[in-house]
């Protein structure tokens, strides 16, 4: 078994915890938190906070999941994490169905009820949450957050950091772009560009007039 250390102890992690040992692969050496009554309810050892990590790594522990899903802080906290010599962990629900032809970076989150087609890329730190659907040939940038329920048609392309609210819709070959933002139910039917926040039915950019 390999040891993890969990960094974040709110709600994503505890749902990282639950995919993490159903894996299988992992025991979980503890949480790392600045908040330490955040993890009370966890089930795993408050460890200290995040000054912790590196004699944590020198005790043997290797891997690392930061299960923070503000997808900033979650880069910032993984890009720490690999500095100091962690492997980024990938916490995958045993539910979750995923063709061999996807190709998967490190430090993902792919919740229960997952269904990911071939030929799909996922950057490091993507979180694919509860039930989620990814289809062919998309390419998911690094720290996005595809929310609970949101389905994406073929070949969608979205952008590092972007955040699809819950149950949001994209149609095939759309791209999204880089820290956009689109809220929950939004469906996405053009191409939507980097760092705007756009929302309805079709999505729309705020503030555009038509
Ligand atoms: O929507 C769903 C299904 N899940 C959401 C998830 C993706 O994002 C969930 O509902 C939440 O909205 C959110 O979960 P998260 O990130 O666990 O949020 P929260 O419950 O607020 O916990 C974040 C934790 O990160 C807090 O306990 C913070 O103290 C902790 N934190 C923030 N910055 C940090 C740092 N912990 C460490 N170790 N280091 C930091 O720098």
């Amino acid at each position: 078994m390999e040891r993890v250390v969990v960094i974040g102890g709110g709600g994503h992690a505890k749902v990282i915890v639950d995919l993490l040992l159903a894996a299988g692969r992992y025991s979980i050496a503890g949480c790392v938190e600045r908040k330490p009554e955040a993890c009370s309810d966890l089930g795993i050892p408050l460890l200290g906070d995040d000054l912790r990590l590196p004699e944590i790594y020198r005790d043997g522990v290797r891997y690392a999941f930061v299960a923070i899903g503000d997808n900033r802080v979650r880069r910032r906290l993984s890009a720490r994490a690999v500095e100091l010599g962690f492997e980024l962990a990938n916490a995958v629900s045993p539910t979750a169905i995923l063709s061999p032809r996807v190709k998967l970076g490190a430090g993902i989150a792919i919740m229960a009820g997952v269904v990911i087609n071939a030929c799909s890329q996922i950057g490091d730190g993507v979180i694919v949450n509860t039930g989620a659907t990814i289809d062919h040939d998309c390419a998911i940038g690094a720290w996005a957050h595809i929310a609970p329920g949101s389905n994406l048609a073929g070949c969608v392309r979205v952008g590092e950091g972007a955040f699809l609210g819950v149950g949001c819709r994209v149609i095939p070959g759309v791209s999204i772009g880089e820290w956009t933002t689109v809220g929950a139910g939004g469906v996405v039917i053009h191409d939507l560009p980097a760092e705007v926040t756009a929302i309805g039915v079709p999505a729309r950019v705020k503030g555009e007039s038509r």
